[in-house]
């Protein structure tokens, strides 16, 4: 997978726009071209990445028990995706439901793993989430069992049950929250930016968007005023090639969406997105650019979902990831063999075969630890299932004031 902008490749070529009757824009058969493209330059790819050569390879400096940590929240994750996965398959009394982040774990830890996430919220950085928020939020520092009873709906959820998947927030370790609405999400992490800034807080303001946000109103704004006001803010892109079932080439001209950042003034890296080690080389020099007041940077992670869009459909209990037709798929469908090629390099094989290689665990270790945490995940999903459920009837509450509410509008 390329690096660099300036790399010219076939995969840049597939990109071109192929004139039908229709009009401008990509045929089917350039679609599927792209795609196996796609699934052969991840193939290619080497095991262990390399880190981008521009930026430094700061994962190096990490302690063996912080780089031991990067392996631990990936298996967090992805085992907290597979039992969510398998629970909506095999329960009928499970009422979650997820955009599932498995194959991407490695984005949202290597982002986080950069950030301030412990002390007063006036001093921690935070992070605006997607509707694919789960990663996030556990790379950020939610609590699993609080997670996990909030998305069944339980009163003794992070939000009292009120909001589940894509309303997830726990602003005490600075995530903001989940956000159902594609496109606005930019916006308003750059308003808490802005306010860093006028405070004079050396916080930084970070917004995960998919390859679906370059094509809204909002992602152009956005960068466009981060860079006039140079704001402590990061711009990360999960490039995961689709949105819901099209391809990205058929809403954005460009094989790296990074291009549109630069084209904005803003310093913009390309990342392999299975690789912890250089998601985090990238954040690290994105956070050090927006404490010394240098202004914004934009990240884009090449990766791939397991699963489908939304919830299980195409998937197996016990088996990761789904495969064949989408039944709610209603323009186009991924190939089996772009989903298997993706999973060839998968983040947590490429994470435990970095810290095997580098001495910073043992083969025996590293499966102890991918143990234990499927104890913690079994652990928090039984606690949730547990819990009180909450009221229908209460589910105006929260939404309009109680009480007597002065006017305020004129003084
Ligand atoms: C304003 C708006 N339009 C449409 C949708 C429906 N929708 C939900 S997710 C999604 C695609 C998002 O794709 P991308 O940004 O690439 O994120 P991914 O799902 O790949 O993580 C769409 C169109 C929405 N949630 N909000
Ligand atoms: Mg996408």
């Amino acid at each position: 997978m390329p690096n660099s902008r300036d790399d010219s490749t076939p995969e840049v070529e597939a990109l071109d726009r192929v004139d039908t009757p229709e009009g401008a824009g990509p045929t089917r058969r350039g679609f599927l071209r792209i795609a196996g493209l796609a699934g052969v330059a991840a193939s290619l790819a080497p095991q262990i990445a390399r880190a981008n050569g521009r930026i430094g390879y700061h994962a190096a400096d990490l302690s063996d028990e912080r780089l031991t940590d990067l392996y631990r929240m990936i298996l967090r994750i992805r085992w907290h995706e597979r039992t969510m996965a398998d629970k909506m398959l095999s329960d009928p009394d499970y009422r979650g439901y997820n955009h599932f982040y498995a194959g991407q774990e490695a984005v949202a830890t290597g982002v986080c793993a950069a950030l301030r996430n412990d002390g007063p919220f006036d001093q921690i950085d935070v992070v605006y989430s997607t509707h694919r928020p789960s990663g996030h939020a556990l790379a950020k520092g939610v609590d699993m069992r609080a997670m996990c009873a909030e998305n069944d709906f339980r009163a003794t959820g992070l939000n009292n049950g009120y909001g589940a998947e894509m309303h997830l927030s726990d602003p005490s370790v600075g995530f903001i929250g989940a956000d159902g609405m594609v496109g606005p999400g930019p916006v308003l992490a750059q308003g808490s930016a802005f306010s860093f800034r006028a405070r004079g807080s050396d916080q930084v303001s970070v917004v995960f968007g998919g390859d679906g946000t370059y094509a809204t109103p909002h992602f152009h704004s956005t960068l466009n005023n981060a860079k006039l006001l140079d704001l402590p803010f990061i711009y990360v892109l999960e490039n995961n090639l689709y949105h819901q079932y099209a391809h990205y080439s058929y809403s954005s001209p460009h094989y790296d969406i990074a291009d549109a950042a630069r084209a904005y003034g803003i310093p913009a890296e390309v990342v392999d997105g299975q690789d912890v080690m250089q998601v985090y080389n990238a954040a690290y020099e994105a956070v050090e650019r927006a404490r010394a007041g240098e202004g914004p940077t934009f990240i884009e992670a090449k990766t791939y979902r397991y699963y489908n869009h939304w919830g299980a459909p195409g998937a197996e209990v016990g088996q990761l990831g789904a495969f064949g037709y989408d039944p709610l798929a209603i323009s186009s469908f991924r190939p089996e063999r772009e989903v298997r090629n993706w999973m060839q390099r998968d983040p947590v094989d490429i994470c435990r075969a970095t810290l095997v290689d580098w001495g910073v665990l043992n083969a025996e270790q590293a499966a102890q630890i991918e143990e234990d945490i499927r104890a913690e995940v079994d652990e928090a999903f039984a606690w949730a299932m547990e819990q009180p459920l909450c009221n229908p009837e209460d589910g105006v509450k929260n939404v309009f004031a109680t009480g007597e509410v002065p006017a305020r509008q004129f003084g």
